[in-house]
């Protein structure tokens, strides 16, 4: 077998995976979407994405260390103070689901929530 044949057949072992949606699925989106947490809040503390999408988050920590956590989606990121955490995840979910920081060297965390709203 040449190298140009090997090639050929790469090519269309990719084409044909792409083709059958395992990889990137018709139609998916990548939401990109900034979060900031500062003075135990989140802003925005509502965020709504399309089922499927790929979300995009940078979280950034403003006073001090957050986190960004969503249990349903098994995500806890933390962010130190004046620094930003970026992550993916995949928004497989359909529904309502609570994010909160989950440090818990300071009360006022537990005030912090969000909704993450998946259509
Ligand atoms: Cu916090």
């Amino acid at each position: 077998m040449t190298l140009g044949k090997t090639g050929a057949l790469a090519l269309v072992c990719i084409a044909g995976v792409v083709g059958a949606g395992t990889l990137v699925a018709r139609g998916q989106q990548v939401r990109e979407v900034s979060i900031s947490g500062s003075q135990y809040a989140f802003s925005p503390a509502r965020i709504e994405v399309q089922r499927n999408d790929v979300v995009k988050v940078t979280f950034t920590a403003g006073d001090m260390a957050h986190s960004f956590t969503i249990d349903n989606y098994r995500i806890a990121k933390r962010a130190w103070a004046g620094q930003a955490v970026t992550f993916e995840f995949r928004a497989d979910q359909p529904g309502e689901h609570t994010f909160y920081c989950n440090l818990t060297q300071d009360d006022g965390c537990r005030n912090m929530k969000g909704t993450l709203v998946v259509r």
